[in-house]
């Protein structure tokens, strides 16, 4: 079987765009893969986090990926920093990874120029732990959004240099993005990507919120301001509606051929509550089985100890491997 790796940081709560750019597609792989999901929370810790809340939230994010359809029997889920081998490969992949390659990583630069205060060492070599990561599980694909393309390329390139010095050590992984979510913008400023820690509250939907917050946002949502105010696709005209088209084409499957036609003289005010009511209407199954396997704690425990160590026991073949090549003396 072909291997997946992905995950998603607990440094805010689940989005739409975490949901449709990645998580969607977890569910659909992993009837044909061996998948393998974390939950990010030694990257996470690359912004500042407030203790409490990261491990409630990570608590809450590994029994919302179960609640989106993720099997534990199936998958193996677990939280990064219970498997060592994380940290391990990632120093060892730093001393492979260049200063430059890393300088032109776009996240790199988002996140500095929101975080001015702490520019920190983490930040920068965060590719360097994201193709630990990937490598350790040997994975062929890492379903992502459009934003990690670029991390998923140096992680190739890290994976191709070591290779080259030490011979076949690494699989390399293909990115494997969504054709219809695989950027969801803000709903407030549609230029800029759908973000957890997106400092206004107004342009990101959380897949837990209320249902009447999620119609709230979305009859405010930005849509253009040209005359014609009909509802058509088109990405750099319109960038608004075209965003709100991608969100209700890929939470009812509808096609944009079939949007249109089906909002044909409406006009904005008819189509924003629809997408609304057909995110909540996606969210709601969801949200309803997260907040029954929160009252579960020890099942949750069970869930990501077993994934723990099944995820520590395949890593640690590679990382044994890597130590090896490199020189170190075996214990
Ligand atoms: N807006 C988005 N559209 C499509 N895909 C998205 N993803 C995130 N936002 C969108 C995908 O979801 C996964 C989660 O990524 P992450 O938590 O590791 O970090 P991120 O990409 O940095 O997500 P955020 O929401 O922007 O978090 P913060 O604000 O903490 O940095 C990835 O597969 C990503 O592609």
């Amino acid at each position: 079987k072909k291997v997946i790796l992905s995950g998603i940081q607990p440094s805010g709560e689940l989005t739409l765009g975490s949901y449709l750019g990645a998580i969607k597609n977890w569910v659909k792989l992993s009837d044909e893969y061996e998948c393998y999901y974390m939950l990010a929370d030694l990257h996470s810790i690359t912004v500042r986090q407030n203790p409490a809340d990261l491990r409630r939230r990570t608590l809450t994010q590994i029994a919302a990926y179960i609640a989106c359809g993720l099997d534990p029997e199936k998958n193996t889920i677990f939280i990064q920093s219970h498997v060592p081998a994380h940290a391990e490969l990632g120093w060892v992949l730093d001393c492979y990874t260049m200063f430059g390659e890393l300088s032109r990583m776009t996240q790199f630069k988002d996140k500095s120029a929101k975080n001015a205060d702490n520019i920190n060492a983490g930040l920068f070599t965060y590719p360097a732990l994201m193709a630990a990561d990937i490598l350790l599980y040997q994975a062929d694909l890492v379903p992502v959004g459009e934003d990690q393309k670029q991390h998923v390329e140096i992680c190739r390139d890290i994976a191709n240099r070591f290779n080259g010095v030490y011979g076949e050590t690494f699989r390399i992984p293909e990115p494997f993005i969504p054709k219809v979510g695989a950027r969801v913008m803000s709903l407030t400023s549609p230029g800029n990507k759908m973000s957890k820690s997106d400092k206004d509250p107004n342009g990101c939907v959380y897949v837990l919120e209320k249902p009447e917050d999620i119609m709230r946002k979305f009859k405010k949502a930005v849509t253009d301001s040209d005359t014609e105010r009909c509802v058509r696709y088109d990405r750099a005209e319109k960038p608004g509606v075209a965003n709100l088209m991608a969100i209700y084409s890929a939470a009812t499957g509808k096609t944009y051929e079939e949007i249109e036609r089906e909002f044909d003289g409406k006009g904005y005010g008819a189509f924003k509550p629809a997408v609304g009511e057909a995110v909540v209407e996606l969210f709601r199954p969801i949200r309803e089985e997260t907040e029954r396997l929160l009252a579960d704690k020890s099942y949750l425990e069970s869930v990501y100890r077993a994934g723990a160590e099944k995820a520590g026991y395949v890593s640690n073949k590679t990382l044994r491997k890597v130590y090896k090549k490199v020189g170190f003396v075996a214990r």
